[in-house]
């Protein structure tokens, strides 16, 4: 076995948690390598997230990663929820005094990597990580193999940064490692199109065929979805089905000026909800999905990942900083009350607006509840603070980040 390098920090995964980790704690002078197991044009590739928090373009904001966010990134100051044959607008400003940024995951991921780039971050692509070993002694290890070789990498500390399907949640031993979880029974079918947006604001929609999302990405690039059956495949829809189906379920204004043209990414993503407690186990911590997984209404996962990092980069920078290990000992329980808070409002706006079961009760049940919460100001306070993100703690401080 080779010893191939040391680090103060290892990190696991170039996903936007890795990368703005490592952007993170480079900026503090904290030493940081970081391992991908896929290369940079997949991981740049993927289509995702596409809302960012305030509270999230702030983080990039001291990260120096939101120059494009400000200039291509929109922000939306209200966001609408179809159902029972009407549609109303939560507005942001009004209740929650922030709006949202629409800006694409893949946007933000190229942002970091551009910035680790100048920054002569270590990031190997290509290396799977297999292990993390040594979390209760002197040292950790992540074994890793490039190509064909087995390494290893010798840190103060790893960041698992690697995902829902990582290995870092793993290496936790399983009677320290709790886990809760929810799985939905159906999935959302994304299409993304060099389409003129559904509307201005994304709309999320009841309907009794099932959900639906009107998103975007720019003013001339639509990213919308459907609810589809867990065990459909995106070859059983072709565009036109797509299109077809997204129009019987959006609001009647809505289908009647839908643009549709061919798909340029299409993709179906099981829904769930799933936590991992606790988020570090001595030399180790989960950050963003590797952590927990929220479902998409809402837009709850990138934001999380954000927040995640911000919380942990502060803790870090204290301990390395002043010896103060006050913030890597509590980052596990203040980023798990924001998870919780997040899975809450994620699990909620799911339940509301997705096609359960054939019970006629449980779909009144759904509209009573939308207009409840679409039509009283408690009800719209409550969508729109959460919509816009609860404040990042500090778990150095316990003021708000950044
Ligand atoms: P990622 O992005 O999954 O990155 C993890 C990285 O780790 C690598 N990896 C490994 N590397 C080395 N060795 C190993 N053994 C490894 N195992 C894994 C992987 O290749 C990968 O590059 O996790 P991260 O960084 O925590 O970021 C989380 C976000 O990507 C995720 O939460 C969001 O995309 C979720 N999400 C949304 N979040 C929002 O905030 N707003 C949204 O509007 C939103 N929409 C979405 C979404 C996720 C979706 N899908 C497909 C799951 C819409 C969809 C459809
Ligand atoms: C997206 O644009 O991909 C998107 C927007 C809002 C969500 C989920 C996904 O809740």
């Amino acid at each position: 076995m080779k010893i191939a390098a040391r680090t103060q920090v290892g990190i696991i995964g170039a996903g936007p948690s890795g990368l703005l980790l490592a952007r993170l704690l480079t900026q503090r002078g904290i030493d940081v390598v970081v391992l991908e197991r896929r290369s940079r044009d997949y991981v740049e590739g993927r289509i995702r997230a596409g809302v960012l928090e305030q509270g999230s373009a702030a983080v990039l904001d001291s990260a120096g990663a939101a120059e494009r966010m400000r200039t291509d990134g929109v922000e939306h100051d209200g966001v609408q929820i179809a159902f029972d044959g009407r549609i109303e607008r939560i507005d942001l400003q009004r209740y929650a005094r922030m709006p949202v940024i629409v800006y694409g995951q893949t946007e933000v991921t190229k942002d970091l990597y551009q910035l680790n780039r100048l920054d002569d971050i270590s990031i190997h692509y290509e290396v799977q990580a297999s292990g993390v070993t040594g979390l209760d002694e002197g040292a950790a290890r992540i074994h890793y193999q490039e190509a064909g070789r087995k390494l290893e990498l010798v840190c103060d500390f790893v960041a698992g940064c690697d995902g829902y399907h990582g290995v870092s949640r793993q290496s936790i031993p399983a009677d320290v490692l709790r886990t809760y979880e929810k799985t939905y029974p159906f999935g959302w079918l994304g299409v993304l199109s060099n389409t003129r947006p559904a509307s201005p604001e994304l709309i999320y929609t009841n309907h009794e065929r099932g959900f639906a999302l009107c998103s975007q990405r720019s003013a001339t690039v639509s990213r919308n979805y459907i609810q589809v059956a867990t065990d459909d495949s995106v070859e059983t829809w072709s565009d036109t089905a797509f299109w077809d189906e997204l129009r019987r379920r959006v609001p009647a204004e809505v289908a009647d000026t839908l643009q549709t043209g061919p798909s340029i990414e299409k993709s179906i993503a099981p829904l769930r909800s799933f936590i991992a407690e606790p988020l570090r186990y001595g030399r180790l911590f989960l950050v963003g999905d590797s952590g927990h997984i929220v479902p998409p209404t809402g837009a709850k996962g990138l934001n999380l990942a954000v927040s995640d990092t911000a919380m942990l980069a502060s803790a870090l920078k204290a301990y390395y900083a002043d010896g103060d290990a006050q913030g890597i000992d509590r980052y596990s329980t203040v980023a798990l009350k924001r998870v919780w808070q997040a899975q809450r409002f994620s699990w909620w706006f799911t339940m509301a607006t997705h096609r359960l079961a054939d019970s006629v009760f449980d779909q009144r049940m759904q509209i009573v509840d939308l207009d409840y919460f679409t039509g009283t100001e408690a009800g719209r306070t409550s969508i729109a603070e959460n919509y816009v993100g609860l404040p990042i703690e500090d778990p150095v401080t316990g003021h708000s980040l950044p």
